[in-house]
């Protein structure tokens, strides 16, 4: 292959483009940290040393590059990460890493009121009724490999689910449980216009899960989950007897990769880390998608299930729906290069990133023959991120390091070569993801890049023996400077990956759209108004607005089931009220225009002050109203 990748071009190159992007950022201020960045960097700016040499091996200085975003000014970028064992997804502004909101998932959440309105609640009772789940893998829908912004799709590897959350109004609406799965880990859409949602299951289990093969491990399984994006439909499963963890999409609505580290189908660690090499599993989603067609599955918990296994008779022609490439024992991540052209997949327990060139699996006889190259880059290889300018980010989860090598040279040197890697970088500590802007599109922003690390240790104010993690905020866009630590953050456990997305790319709504909500507004006028009892059940709706509910007061009896529905009617943005009822663990959110429903059992009889928790104004305190429950005679 031809070297065509001088570094200086490529930074003059990618500076010229940078700047014509600035328009897209028309609406948002744009700090000028490209120039601050070279400027510091003539200068000879004493900033600490990034580990990166220079042609005679001579540490150079970093560029010092400023990040921060003053009082009234807004990020560049939407960073969505996953809260892992919180259940939860953060959201940041980058550069500034400041936590702008936190959507909840599968977590009941009181701030939000996520789980206490009775939508909310049957969607977490109807996805299994767990109050918590533990998400790793947030990843945002694509139209012609860009964002689109419009949904958010998250995992559940607690229990075996998959989330869709809608950008417009930053909220979870609809939970997929995925029968066939016990822990879905990786997640992703196919490319390039998110045809599939992809629910990649880990653990491997019976299937179905029923109380057969108990202890019968070479009898279990896992599956690849496909859904629908909207309608949110589970669709189809691809039954594999090795387990699955990370995966990604091709950029051609073809193959979808996955890793595998159990090929041994073991159930203890010696078990599992006993083979020389696994897998990255490469599905073939046009010969599955005809499999299904011909009716070529068997119906498991209702869903279809194709066989992929090894010994499918499916694999057995010349166009098998599943190709199993082997890579050193125990890969973890595995990502696809923004050019659609490679998927590189990280050792883990090896020290290498294997580069599987994707339209070579069309070609080849012996998916191994697809692979072109393999570069050790350090000890614990995770994840790896692309600035779209040729170059490969891998952490370094023993090394405590990000590695930046170079993607081509990396194909054209020997196997196992260290001579690919341009720069080392330490980072705090232990990193799993890093995630650069917009580097699982094919639109790789180059500038910023986040490293998630799982430990924290000296970086922040002691806070007894539960350590926050530690987000770092690296700026990647200078490649004569190298990498740059701008910024930690620390985050509540647990962050394993994230999304960077152009701000500009989104278009959430202030005040809902009450034709959005399934439940009708409830205006100020007298009959949209009332308290109605069948038997035992008293129906209520009543607006709100600064600072009264709709009824001054409301008389039940002791053991009623009681519902109230409630619209915010305030048209301004930012005015919340919610729905508080003490002792009753009532606590529903109403954002301007939004209509929401409660029910309850009033099994205490007293007198309960329902008041709003959001404080709304300088009468916030007085809007409040009484609820009487009355004494069963
Ligand atoms: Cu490496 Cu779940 Cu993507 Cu954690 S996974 S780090
Ligand atoms: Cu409404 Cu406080
Ligand atoms: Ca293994």
């Amino acid at each position: 292959m031809t070297d065509t990748h001088s570094t200086t071009d490529r930074s003059t190159t990618e500076t010229d483009a940078a700047d014509d992007r600035d328009p897209l950022f028309a609406r948002i201020p744009r700090r000028d940290f490209m120039k601050a960045g070279a400027a510091a960097g003539a200068m000879g700016s004493l900033a600490g040393c990034t580990g990166l040499l220079d042609s005679d091996g001579d540490q150079q200085a970093a560029a010092d590059v400023d990040a921060s975003v003053p009082p009234g000014e807004l990020d560049d970028y939407y960073a969505f990460l996953s809260g892992g064992h919180s259940g939860d997804i953060r959201v940041y502004g980058v550069p500034s890493m400041r936590q702008i909101m936190r959507i909840p998932v599968f977590n009941v959440e009181s701030a939000r009121g996520y789980g206490f309105d009775d939508e909310t609640h049957e969607m977490l009772q109807n996805s299994g009724g767990y109050t918590w789940g533990d998400t790793h893998h947030p990843r945002v829908s694509q139209t012609d490999n860009e964002y689109d912004g419009e949904w958010l799709f998250v995992n559940d590897k607690a229990n075996g689910r998959m989330a869709r959350i809608d950008l417009k109004y930053f909220e979870t609406d609809a939970i997929i449980d995925l029968p066939n799965h016990q822990g879905t880990h990786g997640a992703c859409m196919l490319m390039p216009d998110s045809r599939y949602v992809f629910g990649v299951g880990e653990l491997r289990v019976p299937i179905p899960n029923d109380g057969r093969d108990l202890d019968d491990p070479s009898e279990y399984g896992s599956t690849l989950s496909a859904m629908s994006p909207d309608p949110f439909d589970h669709e189809w499963d691809v039954r594999v007897d090795c387990n699955l963890d990370n995966g990604d999409s091709g950029k051609e609505g073809e193959w979808f990769f996955t890793t595998s580290y159990n090929s041994e189908e073991g159930v203890t660690e010696s078990e599992m880390t006993a083979a020389d090499t696994d897998y990255v599993v490469a599905f073939n989603i046009p010969r599955i998608e005809d499999a299904v067609e011909a009716g070529e599955y068997d119906e498991v918990n209702g869903v279809p299930v194709v066989d992929g296994t090894e010994d499918s008779p499916l694999n057995d022609d010349g166009e098998p729906l599943v190709r199993y490439i082997d890579v050193p024992t125990n890969p973890h991540g595995v990502s696809v290069t923004p050019d659609g052209q490679y998927a590189i997949a990280s050792g883990k327990l090896d020290p290498t990133c294997t580069i599987i060139e994707i339209d070579q699996l069309n070609e080849v006889d012996d998916p191994n023959d697809a692979v072109v190259g393999r570069v050790n880059v350090g000890n614990g290889p995770l994840h790896t991120a692309y600035d779209g300018r040729g170059h490969a980010y891998t952490t370094l989860f023993v090394d405590s390091q990000v590695v930046k090598w170079d993607i081509e040279a990396a194909v054209d040197a020997e196997m196992g070569s260290e001579d690919p890697v341009i720069e080392k970088h330490d980072v705090h500590y232990s990193p799993g993801h890093l995630i650069a802007a917009e580097s699982y599109t094919s639109e790789a922003q180059g500038d910023w890049l986040i490293v998630l690390n799982k430990l924290s240790k000296d970086r922040f104010l002691p806070v007894g023996p539960v350590f926050p993690e530690n987000d770092q905020l690296f700026y990647i866009g200078d490649d004569d400077a190298g990498m740059e630590l701008v910024k930690d953050t620390p985050a509540y456990p647990e962050p394993h990956d994230a999304s960077i997305v152009r701000a500009d790319r989104l278009d959430p709504a202030s005040v809902y759209d009450p034709d959005d909500l399934e439940l009708d507004f409830i205006s100020p006028a007298d009959e949209d108004n009332f308290i109605e009892r069948d038997g035992d059940q008293v129906h209520i709706e009543m607006y709100n607005q600064r600072n009264h509910f709709g009824f001054e007061d409301i008389t039940v009896q002791e053991g009623d089931e009681v519902t109230i529905r409630s619209t915010n009617i305030e048209q301004e943005e930012d005015i919340l009220h919610s729905l508080a009822i003490p002792e009753h663990d009532v606590n529903v959110k109403l954002a301007p225009q939004e209509t929401r429903e409660v029910t309850f059992t009033a099994d205490e009889p007293g007198v309960y002050w329902m008041y709003c928790a959001y404080f709304c104004s300088a009468l916030h305190l007085e809007m409040r109203s009484r609820l009487l429950v009355e004494p069963a005679d």
